[in-house]
């Protein structure tokens, strides 16, 4: 038994989680309502999302929104067709808490990036890191925003700057992704570096990546398609595992469920933390 076990192929799942992981939404969820910029003088986080064309990017916004609202959201339209990016305008997305007022994070939606002269102008992504984007700023992939331009915010305020840059990556594209995506989200990175903005990925589509996890959402820190996944970001991109978190978004569904909106908010959960503790040094005045 023992002989023929060892010349099998090896099994598509660790035996235990490598991860470990709570399917408890209620605590998480809370967490997070009751997250407040406290004592700093700022209202909001600012998160700003970015990747290739169709990686999921408008769906992770929504996806959040989902979690928090219990019910199918689409405040950021989402491509049913594919090719260039659906998404054309600078946004911002707020969250609802239960009183009706926003939750202190944002999220800002952009056009997706594409190999070549397509897709979001890097510089443009740098200047949103920045806050020099305007609210429906309309990108423009032959030509960036310059300062003279109307959308050109000349004296962004440190709420209007990002603080916390989401790589957005799909597990079962980030093989195909072209040479030409990885260098303009490099010079997005390094930009990022050089202002002291914290970066993470969030790995999308994981669904379509394997089989196991499409079947059950909670396989997917037993999956070793998944880790390999999630590996082959971290080293594409230069970003640590420990800032990579897998999530499956809203696509397909029409209502919400537990397991899904718990890995949603569990990668939300570092984001604001990672971003609000760069906030923080902002105001102690150790940034730029
Ligand atoms: N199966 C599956 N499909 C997903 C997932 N996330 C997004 N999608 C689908 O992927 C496609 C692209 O999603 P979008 O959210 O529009 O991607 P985007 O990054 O905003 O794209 P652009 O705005 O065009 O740059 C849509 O058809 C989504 O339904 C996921 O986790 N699983
Ligand atoms: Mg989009």
């Amino acid at each position: 038994m023992g002989g023929s076990e060892s010349k099998g192929a090896s099994p598509p799942e660790f035996n235990s989680p490598w991860r470990p992981m709570s399917w408890e939404k209620g605590v998480l969820e809370q967490k997070l309502r009751d997250f407040n910029l406290n004592k700093s003088k700022f209202q909001f986080v600012r998160i700003l999302v970015v990747g290739e064309v169709g990686a999921g990017k408008s769906s992770f916004i929504n996806s959040v929104n989902n979690a928090f609202q219990g019910r199918i959201t689409s405040g950021a339209l989402v491509d049913g067709i594919g090719g260039t990016s659906f998404t054309k305008i600078y946004k911002t997305h707020y969250i609802e808490g239960k009183d009706g007022s926003p939750l202190p994070f944002v999220f800002n939606d952009i056009m997706g990036l594409e190999d070549k002269e397509s897709g979001a102008h890097e510089q443009d992504v740098i200047k949103a890191l920045r806050g020099f984007l305007q609210e429906g700023y309309k990108f423009n992939p032959a030509s960036p925003l310059s300062p003279n331009d109307p959308g050109y915010r000349s004296n962004p305020s440190v709420e209007d700057q990002t603080f916390c840059l989401v790589n957005i990556i799909a597990a079962d594209k980030v093989s195909l992704m072209h040479d030409g995506v990885f260098e303009k989200l490099k010079k997005i990175r390094q930009e990022a570096t050089n202002l002291n903005i914290p970066q993470v990925i969030v790995m999308t589509r994981p669904d379509l990546a394997c089989p196991l996890v499409k079947c059950n959402i909670r396989k997917i820190y037993t999956s070793k398609k998944i880790k390999e996944k999630m590996q082959e970001c971290s080293n594409r991109l230069g970003i640590p595992m420990n800032h990579i978190f897998p999530v499956k978004n809203y696509h397909e569904e029409i209502d919400t469920n537990n397991d899904m909106d718990v890995l949603i908010l569990k990668a939300v959960d570092q984001i604001v933390n990672i971003a609000a503790d760069a906030m923080k040094e902002i105001s102690h005045g150790q940034h730029e």
